[in-house]
């Protein structure tokens, strides 16, 4: 059976977003048919886009996961909606957001899924905790990740704590 490399960013700024985002760690570590390898630590940024909003608290997970791209988003979906997630304004607040950023390096496009997620080259919340949990890194594009984050569009990005996850 083939084993797949995907990160994943995690994000949430409504309800307690620590919570949130130790809550969907114990759940990444408990997957089916996949492994949590690494995580970061927390970030602490404001919110990118246009609506006024909670700042947003981010962190990225590494998983080895025998799930295909498709099933590894319904089940990344899955734990959004037992979140209490509810999508409403494309660009609003939310309980909790976790985008497939990278699935090996794997390049494609449809109407659920689109790899490597189309606006990581553009979030320093994404590209910095990502850093963390990989060095030099080499994206799908061909880029490294180190000239992704000098390239990136700069924002105030606070680092915070580590969290326990409980197995
Ligand atoms: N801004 C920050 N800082 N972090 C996020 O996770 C985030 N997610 C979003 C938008 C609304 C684009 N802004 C964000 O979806």
């Amino acid at each position: 059976m083939t084993i797949s490399l995907a990160y994943i960013g995690l994000g949430s700024n409504l309800a307690e977003p620590e919570q949130q985002l130790q809550q969907a760690l114990f759940a990444l570590a408990h997957l089916t048919d996949s492994q949590l390898m690494a995580y970061s630590s927390l970030y602490y940024s404001k919110a990118l886009g246009g609506l006024a909003q909670p700042d947003y608290v981010n962190a990225v997970a590494v998983l080895h996961t025998h799930l295909s791209p498709h099933n590894l988003l319904t089940v990344l979906q899955n734990i959004e909606n037992q979140q209490g997630r509810e999508r409403t304004e494309r660009w609003g607040a939310r309980t909790l957001d976790l985008d497939m950023l990278l699935y090996d390096n794997l390049q494609m496009q449809d109407s659920r899924l689109t790899l490597p997620h189309p606006e990581m080259l553009n979030r320093a919340f994404v590209l910095i905790p990502l850093a963390e949990c990989v060095t030099d890194l080499v994206l799908p594009q061909g880029i490294y990740l180190s000239t992704a984050i000098k390239q990136c569009p700069s924002m105030v990005l606070s680092k915070g704590i580590k969290l326990e996850i409980l197995i």
